[in-house]
């Protein structure tokens, strides 16, 4: 049984794997491929090798200003590569290790998981780039099946209250080098931090997150399967529509207009510039500076280990 458990465990990566690397879809390894660490996008540029899509947007013939156009290009920015694969492993061990302690591990998934430890130490995996082999199966986690606000479906999350100091220095490095403005912001207002596993299935609906439970930024860094995220304008952004792939060890940050008028949504499954993107089991650690009108005071980053803080929902269908 272990060995045929074994054989659908290597099934499911080949087959995801084959779909990725088929010389059917050649644009998809190109897409994962070009981007270098000091690349970053955002929507004033989205040539052929870019990680973004427009999908909708309007035209300058529809009577409005460039400015009314562009409003918002600047306010979405992808960084691919935005972490190295050492410590996207050690970021991302940490984090199901804390997601274990809040999402409890009953008696079936710990024997479920003695299984795969023993399967895995007598048929060790390689390392994969979107760390397949740091997940265990979807059956040896406990899931949500919905979020309470009803928008993120089949997860794991929980706040936390800081990193480790190995994972930490070299996110807040990645942070202060990439996003220096919001470094900043969060040095000095203070900022939240979050954890959200996906399973296999899981996927996360659009939805603007709460105003008032963070401030003016959030930032996302993926880790593990590659997923769509899409982006829909609402109220007077409606009609604007975008999304990007996200690759393991990416960043991406949305602000201003995208912070407040666009819902963002995860995928479970989709297509990117006519590429398939399956999908698989990804953990983002979300980032967001504290909701802060007045004046502040600087404060500076706990670096002590990740551990779980008070639950909250910054979400909002
Ligand atoms: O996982 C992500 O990249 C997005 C998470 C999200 O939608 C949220 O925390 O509001």
């Amino acid at each position: 049984m272990w060995t045929s458990l074994r054989v659908r465990e290597w099934a499911s990566r080949i087959t995801h794997s084959a779909i990725r690397n088929s010389p059917r879809h050649p644009g998809f390894r190109r897409l994962l491929s070009t981007s270098t660490e000091e690349d970053s996008y955002d929507l004033n540029d989205v040539g052929p090798d870019s990680r973004i899509e427009i999908l909708s947007w309007p035209c300058p013939s529809s009577g409005q200003s460039t400015s009314d156009i562009d409003r918002g290009k600047s306010d979405f920015v992808l960084v691919p590569s935005f972490l190295p694969a050492p410590e996207q492993r050690t970021l991302l061990r940490e984090a199901l290790g804390v997601l274990d302690v809040v999402h409890k591990v009953n008696a079936r998934v710990r024997k479920r998981r003695k299984q795969v430890v023993w399967e895995r130490a007598a048929y060790p995996l390689p390392e994969f780039a979107d760390l397949h082999d740091v997940f265990l199966p979807d059956d040896c986690y406990t899931w949500e099946e919905r979020h309470f606000d009803s928008v993120i479906h089949h997860f794991r999350e929980s706040s936390v209250a800081n990193l480790c100091n190995g994972s930490s220095s070299a996110l807040w490095g990645a942070i202060r080098k990439h996003f220096r403005e919001e470094a900043y912001e969060m040095e000095k207002n203070g900022s939240l931090m979050h954890l959200l596993h996906l399973s296999t299935h899981g996927y996360i609906e659009g939805h603007v997150d709460n105003v008032e439970a963070s401030g003016k930024m959030i930032l996302g860094v993926s880790l593990g399967a590659a997923r769509v995220l899409r982006m829909t304008g609402v109220e007077e952004e409606e009609g604007r529509q975008f999304q990007c792939l996200l690759d393991s060890g990416d960043a991406y940050i949305t602000k201003g207009v995208m912070r407040y008028k666009y819902k963002h949504e995860i995928l479970e499954r989709g297509m990117f510039k006519g590429q398939p993107v399956q999908g698989g089991q990804r953990l983002s650690l979300m980032l967001r500076d504290k909701f802060h009108p007045g004046p502040t005071t600087t404060t500076t980053h706990d670096e002590g280990s990740l551990r779980p803080a008070q639950p909250s929902s910054p979400h909002e269908p």
